[in-house]
């Protein structure tokens, strides 16, 4: 079901390249987006209404979701299904709260200060999925990093759903209304993107643009970015797992086919130290896979060149690995697992010994699940505060703390052959070079 790679002799140089690797090709849609993207910049929310017609097969009259469907969404929520978003909400603030920073003034010379201020980015839309993909623990992993970050506008667009009316999907609103999140509209797609780069009758422009989305979805989001913030391209799941001889072959299996049930193109790749291992998981892999409800796709991703199971020699080998592929998820099944994991450079989330399932950090560890896909992870990081604050440097300095820096600028500016600049010190000092003691 599922592949082999023995690198026990000797890891190859090029291990990037010989990792299983889902590829999404992300380019080839931007065509398709492109003058859709155009068509609501132009026209605005009748564009919307009308390629939502198109595209999700319902009429709607506005994007705007009255506060009457949020409040019966959340009225007619399953209770335990409440419950449990409550506490995800509650666990995922407890731990987004502590990751605001401070204010930090430095005082570079006396008189001379460099304050960095975070600042929250104005208007954040979040887009949410639809169709197959209703994931409102998605709403929740983006709408509290951006909420805690202190994010004064927040929207949330999710495709409109002809069985509901043209609304939504009634979880992702109850979501919203459990989350105080009072603006939402039924769009999806890279229309939904255009609407919030570009704004609409409906809905105002937004600053930033989160959430995961359907391949034109990231499409837009490369093509409006820099009108708009993004945080990073979501591509498909990825789970890796770094177990020797002492891992539980069952909670192995049963967390490569967690991650792999989200996607026919989801990736689990397993490296292991141990050849007993690899067999005992290869082993519990179909009675499992043909246990539950998605066991078609999961064995489409299972077996799909993206999955595998890596053999290494050692612990130290295994780690080169998983850094190499830096996953989006990374599990530890080994001895000392916390020893093991201080040591990953590269992950997306790093999940320590066997009572850390990725499923945890999906749903209830607190933690970030929007994580970077496809070896992001080896120069981005999750989704958190920082992602919606900006950090501004104000520059105080007074004349003397100027002066004590002319002559160094003016030296500088000299060099790049831009004397207005030096000039533009001097203009203060009666256009001479001022010692430092003036
Ligand atoms: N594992 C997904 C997130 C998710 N899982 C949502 C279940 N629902 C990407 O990190
Ligand atoms: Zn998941």
């Amino acid at each position: 079901m599922i592949s082999r790679i023995d690198m026990r002799g000797s890891l190859p140089a090029d291990l990037r390249d010989v990792l299983p690797r889902a590829e999404l090709d992300v380019e080839a849609a931007l065509e398709k987006v492109r003058p859709i993207c155009e068509d609501v910049r132009h026209r605005g929310a009748a564009a919307v209404r009308e390629l939502t017609a198109r595209f999700d097969g319902v009429e709607i009259a506005t994007t705007r979701v009255p506060a009457e469907a949020l409040e019966r969404a959340l009225r007619e929520l399953d209770p335990t299904v409440r419950a449990a978003l409550e506490e995800s909400i509650r666990r995922a603030r407890l731990v987004h709260r502590d990751q605001r920073r401070a204010d930090v003034t430095t005082q570079v010379v006396p008189g001379g200060t460099v304050t960095e201020r975070w600042v929250p980015v104005e208007r954040v839309g979040l887009y949410v999925p639809g169709g197959r993909a209703v994931y409102p623990s998605s709403v929740v992993m983006n709408v509290v990093p951006a909420q805690e970050a202190g994010v004064g506008s927040l929207a949330v667009t999710s495709p409109a759903q002809k069985e509901h009316g043209g609304l939504p999907h009634p979880t992702i609103l109850a979501a919203c209304a459990l989350l105080g999140v009072g603006e939402v509209h039924s769009a999806g797609g890279a229309q939904a993107v255009a609407m919030f780069a570009y704004g609409t009758e409906d809905c105002p422009a937004a600053t930033m643009v989160t959430g995961p989305g359907n391949i034109y979805v990231a499409a837009a989001k490369r093509l409006l970015k820099g009108r708009i913030g993004i945080d990073s391209e979501a591509g498909p799941t990825e789970i890796a797992i770094l177990a020797d001889d002492t891992a539980d072959p069952v909670h192995v299996a049963a967390d490569l086919i967690s991650q792999a049930e989200h996607d026919t193109i989801a990736a689990a790749v397993l490296v292991t130290t141990s050849a007993e291992l690899a067999d005992a998981v290869d082993k519990e892999l179909p009675g499992q896979v043909s246990a539950t409800r998605h066991s078609e796709r999961i064995t489409e991703a299972l077996s799909g060149r993206q999955s595998g199971i890596v053999l290494v020699s050692s612990v130290d080998d295994g780690l080169k690995v998983v850094d190499a592929y830096a996953a989006e998820h990374l599990e530890i099944h080994t001895a000392d697992a916390a020893a093991v994991a201080a040591r990953v450079r590269n992950a997306g989330a790093i999940f320590v010994g066997a009572y850390a399932p990725v499923s945890l950090g999906d749903y209830l560890a607190g933690s970030n699940h929007v994580l970077p896909t496809g070896g992001c992870a080896c120069h981005s990081g999750g989704l958190s505060v920082q992602s919606f604050l900006r950090g501004v440097h104000v520059v105080d300095y007074s004349r003397e703390a100027l002066a004590g820096a002319a002559a160094h600028v003016s030296a500088l500016a000299d060099a790049e052959d831009l004397p207005a600049h030096g000039a533009a010190i001097r203009a203060r000092f009666d256009w001479r070079v001022p010692t430092e003691t003036e």
